[in-house]
């Protein structure tokens, strides 16, 4: 056997040229500027390609240690996934103050105007697996490590103000309600089903969330346009020692906004990874996405007198009666360097306060700082996660804590302890001056195992927030709850849903039971406490808080070749005025012209390139195109879909062809259409039409044709 590189069979596979042979190495050796391969243990690797064996066909060498390192690593690259919240995407950047907060609290990022604070940010999906997709309907984790310089704060949140339980000990049985049915392992990523609705039904405490979960926040558009929430009422804590009770919003810069759910489903198959392709692309491209936080700031009077139990987290506290006082801005300007490191090994901890923020007797938030440190453990597999570098704090640390599995950050010194008598050398103190002190709140009673009375209350807010959405939100949830209990398969868990429906709206009731094709409503389920009619809040529709402008958003441009250059040009342009992006869907990738001859760079097929990927679509093709197109099942969908989906639409006069073939007819077309024939006005016109998102009142045409 040989090892010369006279008996390499190189291949060459276009640019690019592979080692095949024995002693064969790749393209890329030592000497060409990149780095040799190696062994974990710093051997140089001379072939990549052939595990080492007696002669040409004989057995392997169990000696071929480079082999068996591989795929031993390989073997054990997997850990568990979250348990919930599996499916996520991170992302990095920086909180800036807006002011000093001193006043109500020391926590460090807002002890002055201006002060920078490092973050980490990871949104999720709940049910769905690691592999799932990002639009189901779902709610949406918002969690926040800051790596403060008085130690790491996590807030771990959601996109939806409220939960569906109040206290922690039932989180497993909902988790498990929810996600895969354990006799069959399924359905995926969905709450469509009889497990799900069946403990929710029978847990009125359950039906607020479910409004929320219903509506179009649990299909939002991207990250970048849906809020967060801390959910629970936690305290800020002032250098005095004075608490005052907060609540923490995030609200996008960019605006709120959502797809429908027919949009979901086929986002779903042609881009499973649409959210996080999204934020990766938005940060690529330098458009960083930007929050801002807000609190909601009150004292025990307003505790006292307030409808409902600040504690109750399936309460949340309308914006109507306390504003969200914006406090400091988070950008997110940085994409990971590596999924595993950072976003997969990122250990989120509600524990994880600091100097300034405490905790409140919420009984979710109290069982929660148990598990997710708990959790950690499972999953990164040893008490050492914080010392990975996503998790460890960028402010200085000095403990005791020491050994375990994987301790790559060790003490020196011989102190291991204290107090000790070693002085200078004796390892950290104790610090009573700058040191966390928990709010030294009174408490006392026996111990019970009791639901609060004020926390009684299951149908009041989720009649205010039903009440809160304009008729087209309203139509969505109605079709929601009608489509997901159309999946149960049990009649009994169908009509138990629908009577406690009747304690939040008699007409949504009405009209999730027609949906279903139900000719009478069941008796509404009994009440702990009756519900009261509250004042509708605007700030819970999507479509009132939606942007004033269509920045970040994406036009699909289905475009064939020879499309006129001033149409696609003044289209370009006045979308690049607005900050929004263009992407163009043709017939094929490589070949397509515009009518100078330039080469235009095309982003998908149009099989590739569903028009449910876009925020507005544009149509701009040759007579032929459109001729040939008017076959094509892909280009068909395009429009039917965009028209379906109530987006606005840009064409030229070829575009009819299509139009026609795809069932829209002149008569459907509606001031959403907007006629482009090179003119840099008609396009201006197309964008600023746009900034609606979508043409809401064609929806209701579009069910009845
Ligand atoms: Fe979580 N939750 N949760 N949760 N949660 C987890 O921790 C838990 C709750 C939230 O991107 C787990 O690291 C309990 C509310 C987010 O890594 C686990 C209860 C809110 C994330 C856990 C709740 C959340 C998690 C699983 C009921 C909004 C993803 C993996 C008391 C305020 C964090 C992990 C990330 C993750 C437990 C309820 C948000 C098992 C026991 C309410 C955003 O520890």
């Amino acid at each position: 056997m040989s090892d010369t590189n006279e008996d390499r069979t190189d291949v060459q596979l276009g640019d690019v040229t592979v080692g095949r042979g024995a002693g064969g190495e790749t393209h890329q050796t030592s000497g060409s500027g990149v780095p040799s391969l190696t062994t974990q243990q710093g051997v140089k690797v001379a072939d990549d390609q052939n595990t080492l064996t007696v002669g040409e066909r004989g057995p392997q060498l169990l000696e071929d240690f480079a082999m068996r390192e591989k795929i031993f690593h390989f073997d054990h690259e997997r850990i568990p996934e979250r348990v919930v919240h599996a499916r996520g995407f991170g992302a990095k950047g920086v909180l800036e103050a807006y002011e000093s907060l001193a006043d109500v609290t020391m926590a460090s990022p807002f002890t002055e105007k201006g002060k920078q604070t490092e973050v980490f940010v990871r949104f999720s999906t709940v049910a769905g697996n690691k592999g799932s997709s990002d639009l189901a309907r779902d709610v949406r984790g918002f969690a926040v490590k800051m790596y403060t310089d008085t130690g790491n704060w996590d807030l771990v949140g959601n996109n939806i103000p409220v939960f569906f339980i109040q206290d922690a000990m039932k989180f497993p049985d909902l988790v498990h309600s929810v996600k895969q049915e354990p006799d069959r392992g399924f359905p995926q990523a969905q709450s469509a089903h009889d497990n799900f609705w069946d403990f929710v039904s029978l847990m009125p405490e359950s039906t607020h969330m479910l409004l929320w979960v219903m509506s179009d926040r649990a299909i939002p558009r991207s990250f970048r346009f849906m809020e967060g929430f801390g959910v629970h009422t936690f305290r800020f804590v002032n250098a005095a020692g004075e608490s005052t009770f907060v609540k923490f919003h995030w609200k996008p810069l960019q605006g709120l906004q959502s797809v429908m759910w027919d949009e979901a489903v086929k986002i779903n198959g042609a881009d499973p990874d649409f959210h996080r392709r999204d934020l990766w692309d938005a940060i690529q491209s330098g458009d960083a996405p930007q929050w801002e936080l807000g609190v909601q700031l009150f004292d025990d009077a307003f505790a006292d007198e307030f409808d409902f139990d600040v504690l109750d987290a399936t309460k949340f506290i309308p914006e109507e009666v306390i504003p969200v006082r914006p406090i400091a801005k988070l950008t997110l300007d940085r994409t990971v360097d590596n999924f595993f490191a950072e976003t997969e090994q990122v250990a989120f901890c509600t524990q994880n306060i600091i100097p300034g923020i405490d905790f409140t007797n919420d009984p979710l938030l109290q069982g929660r700082n148990f598990s997710y440190l708990d959790t950690q453990l499972k999953r990164l597999g040893s008490p050492n996660f914080t010392q990975l570098p996503v998790n460890a704090p960028r402010c200085p640390m000095h403990h005791f804590q020491q050994d375990g599995h994987m301790a790559f950050t060790n003490p020196v010194g011989r102190a291991n302890y204290e107090p000790n008598s070693w002085g200078e050398e004796g390892g950290p103190r104790e610090d009573p001056n700058e040191g966390f002190r928990t709010f030294p709140r009174d408490e006392q009673g026996a111990a019970r195992r009791v639901r609060p009375e004020s926390f009684a209350d299951h149908y009041s807010q989720a009649r205010q927030f039903y009440r809160s959405q304009t008729s087209v939100e309203q139509t969505h949830i109605a079709n929601a709850f009608a489509f997901e209990l159309s999946k149960v398969e049990t009649p009994a868990i169908r009509l138990r849903m629908v009577a406690g429906l009747r304690n939040v709206d008699e007409e949504l009731a009405q009209a999730v039971a027609d949906g279903l094709g139900l000719d009478e409503l069941p008796d509404p389920l009994p009440v702990a406490a009756d519900p009261i009619d509250l004042e509708p809040s605007g700030a819970l529709s999507i479509i009132q808080n939606g942007p004033d402008n269509f920045a970040g958003r994406k036009v699909g441009a289905l475009v064939s070749d020879g499309v006129d250059a001033a149409t696609l040009t003044a289209l370009r342009s006045a979308l690049a005025d607005e900050g929004a992006m263009i992407e163009l869907v043709a017939p094929t990738v490589f070949g397509i012209h515009d009518s100078e001859g330039n080469e235009l760079e095309i982003g998908q097929k149009v099989d590739g390139g569903p028009s449910v990927l876009y925020d507005a679509v544009a149509v701009l093709l040759t007579d032929d195109a459109a001729a040939t197109l008017s076959k094509d099942a892909a280009a068909k969908d395009f429009v039917t879909n965009a028209h379906a989906h109530c987006k606005f639409v840009a064409h030229n006069d070829a575009a009819e062809a299509l139009f026609l073939a795809a069932g829209v007819r002149s008569a459907d077309r509606d001031e959403g259409y907007h006629l482009l024939d090179g003119e840099a006005a008609m396009s201006t016109a197309f964008v600023e039409a746009c900034r609606d998102l979508r043409l809401w009142a064609r929806e209701a045409k579009v069910d009845q044709t």
